[in-house]
């Protein structure tokens, strides 16, 4: 009885942040993680895999094992392909894929879904899902919007090329909370390649 009072005083600073993407798998800490962007945040991101960015910034500027060149917390909070290579989607252009987001606790903000090119670290096309407003509102998650929780994105085409290949590209969640005392800001990457377009699909010039 005393030991489990104990381990709850424990663990109680670890407070829990807010939003993930629960499906399809999204990248997750790893060796690879701890290789780039260092023991601290690695750790962190273990203990609560909805943590956000700002928490993790703060810990670089402490981290000597923090790499700077391998290592963007702006891009999937720093979450490496190496870490989720067995869970690489296959997606088609056209196809319809259907998304789940949790958030613990709801912050009034803004969200997108997005693709990106990760080596350019840019957006590739238009965004798939745009909330610049009235994102996440209420006080528990069952008060958000079912449809900002769990909604369908369309694979866009033209990716065939850029996206290729498992580890080039991420969709990627994104949710900002930016109210005049506190910026966080949750970003959760799933993996994915496109597959090339079936023989018969193709279209050629004569
Ligand atoms: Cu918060």
């Amino acid at each position: 009885m005393l030991s489990s009072i104990a381990s709850i005083v424990l663990l109680a600073p670890a407070v829990l942040a807010h939003g993930i993407i629960t499906s399809p798998a999204a990248r997750a800490p790893g060796a690879a993680l701890t290789s780039a962007c260092g023991t601290k945040i690695t750790t962190a991101q273990k203990q609560d895999n909805t943590s956000y960015v700002e928490q993790l910034t703060k810990l670089a500027t402490t981290s000597t094992d923090y790499n700077a060149s391998q290592c963007n917390l702006f891009l999937c909070k720093g979450l490496q392909f190496a870490d989720n290579s067995a869970n690489v989607q296959t997606w088609k252009a056209g196809q319809v894929v259907p998304i789940k987001v949790s958030m613990r606790i709801p912050h009034l903000g803004s969200a997108n879904v997005s693709i990106v090119d990760t080596k350019a670290n840019t957006v590739v096309g238009a965004l798939l899902k745009d909330w610049p407003s009235g994102y996440s509102p209420g006080t528990k998650e069952s008060d958000i919007p079912i449809e900002q929780r769990q909604f369908n994105i369309t694979v866009p085409s033209g990716l065939e090329t850029t996206c290729a290949n498992a580890g080039d590209c991420v969709l990627q969640w994104w949710w900002l909370y930016n109210n005049p005392v506190i910026v966080e800001t949750f970003e959760s990457c799933v993996d994915f390649k496109i597959a090339p377009a079936a023989y018969g699909e193709r279209s050629f010039n004569a």
